[in-house]
């Protein structure tokens, strides 16, 4: 543990793919559990940190002033830049583009419908709630297409494989996986990654 990085979370898809990052990044930190139903991420402390109220944030003691992110995706960036090599290959090139490509691809063709969902659903609106739901599985299958080689962009694990995978467990009991026998074999094999595990059990 290092008290110099802590990572505030909760046992959601956001809190994962943050905690994920920086433990395949190999990077030190604490994690800090917020309890979301407790509200204590509407604390006034907390929102000097998060001012949204919501969860992840990361702080990096060790930049003066402290460096606080509050994106979950940046927090993947901030890991990359830190330990470079770990999430994306360190020189610039076609390698390089690719994984950008799909995890990009995953932030915004994957989790932004499944965010929209969710808030869809919080106003009521359940038949266009069921709309994006849908377009999260049907952009996961499609995804299926990436898997040429071992990982979603190329034959290295990447930033790409931890938006995919974190997306692919919010909705592992909808998804159809005995038809897209590729794409389960590739969930199992990231969920087995001890630096996974490591990571979906940070906020227990
Ligand atoms: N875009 C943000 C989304 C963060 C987010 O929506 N967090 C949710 C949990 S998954 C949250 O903190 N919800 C608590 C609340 O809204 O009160 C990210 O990717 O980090």
């Amino acid at each position: 543990m290092n008290d110099l990085i802590e990572l505030y979370g909760a046992n959601t898809g956001n809190s994962f793919r943050a905690a994920i990052a920086l433990e395949e990044a190999g990077i030190s930190y604490t994690p800090r559990k917020v309890d979301l139903w407790a509200h204590e991420q509407r604390d006034i402390s907390y929102k000097a940190l998060n001012p949204a109220g919501k969860v992840p944030t990361l702080v990096d003691h060790s930049e003066t002033p402290a460096l606080i992110i509050n994106q979950s995706n940046a927090i993947i960036q901030y890991a990359d830049a830190k330990v470079p090599g770990q999430l994306a290959p360190i020189w610039p090139g076609p390698e390089t583009v690719r994984v950008f490509d799909r995890y990009f691809f995953f932030v915004t063709d994957v989790i932004a419908p499944s965010h929209a969902a969710f808030f869809l659903r919080q106003a009521g609106l359940d038949d266009a709630a069921a709309v994006m739901s849908e377009r999260v599985i049907e952009q996961l299958i499609f995804a299926e297409g990436f898997l040429t080689e071992e990982f979603m962009a190329g034959d290295r694990f990447s930033m790409a494989d931890i938006s995919a995978f974190t997306i692919a467990s919010s909705v592992r009991d909808r998804l159809d996986w005995r038809s897209h026998p590729r794409l389960a074999d590739w969930f199992h094999a990231i969920e087995a990654r001890p630096a996974v595990q490591r990571g979906l059990n940070a906020f227990q």
